[in-house]
């Protein structure tokens, strides 16, 4: 059952908007700044990202996209599951030095975080790894924290935030829901 709305479209790229400077302010420009995003939201999400900091910037930074498989058959009891693992990657980005921004869509426990720089790490030699997240819902269960945040939304295990965006949905909205 839909509870509430946490964030409409306006407020989706607001949020967007500030990171893009956020990202640009912290890296004191684009150099080396890679965006990648995890499938499934994360990847318009970053694409979004790209698109706001080349109108702030002028510059096109480079994307790539990761996949992580959730062997998860059951949403609602996400952490009692086996552990997100890597199933493809699209990766002819050199990475070696590069500053990677993730992106995804929702932070939760952190395994899929883990998972996404677990594959990195094993790619190359990234300068550094920072992560972007829409969402920040807690209940982390890994030291794993965003550098970047769309919106905190405090939830409980029972809770589930929708995530729909024009890309994937045909429209933008953020919701909570109560299963
Ligand atoms: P995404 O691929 O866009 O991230 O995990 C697969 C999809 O299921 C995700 O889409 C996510 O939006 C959705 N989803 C909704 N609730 C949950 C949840 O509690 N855990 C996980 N892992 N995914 C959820
Ligand atoms: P984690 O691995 O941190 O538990 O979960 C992160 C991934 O699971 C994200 O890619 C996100 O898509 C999905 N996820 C976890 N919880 C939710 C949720 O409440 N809503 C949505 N939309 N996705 C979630
Ligand atoms: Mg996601």
């Amino acid at each position: 059952k839909e509870k509430a709305v946490v964030l409409d479209q306006p407020a989706i790229n607001r949020a967007l908007t500030r990171i893009a400077h956020e990202i640009l302010e912290h890296h004191k420009g684009v150099d080396d700044v890679v965006l990648v995003g995890i499938k499934t939201r994360g990847v318009p999400l970053a694409e979004r990202l790209q698109k706001k900091i080349s109108q702030i910037e002028g510059i096109k930074v480079p994307i790539g996209e990761i996949d992580i498989t959730l062997y998860r058959d059951d949403l609602s009891h996400v952490s009692d599951q086996a552990e997100p693992t890597v199933h493809t990657t699209d990766f002819q980005l050199a990475i070696d030095g590069k500053k990677i921004v993730l992106v995804d869509d929702v932070l939760y426990t952190g395994r899929t975080v883990r998972a996404a720089m677990d594959a990195l790490v094993d790619f190359g030699r990234p300068a550094q790894i920072q992560l972007a997240v829409l969402i920040d819902r807690g209940h982390r269960e890994l030291p794993i924290r965003a550098d970047y945040i769309g919106k905190n939304i405090p939830t409980a295990q029972s809770e589930v935030i929708t995530v729909r965006l024009e890309e994937t949905d045909e429209k933008d909205l953020v919701s909570i829901f109560q299963n």
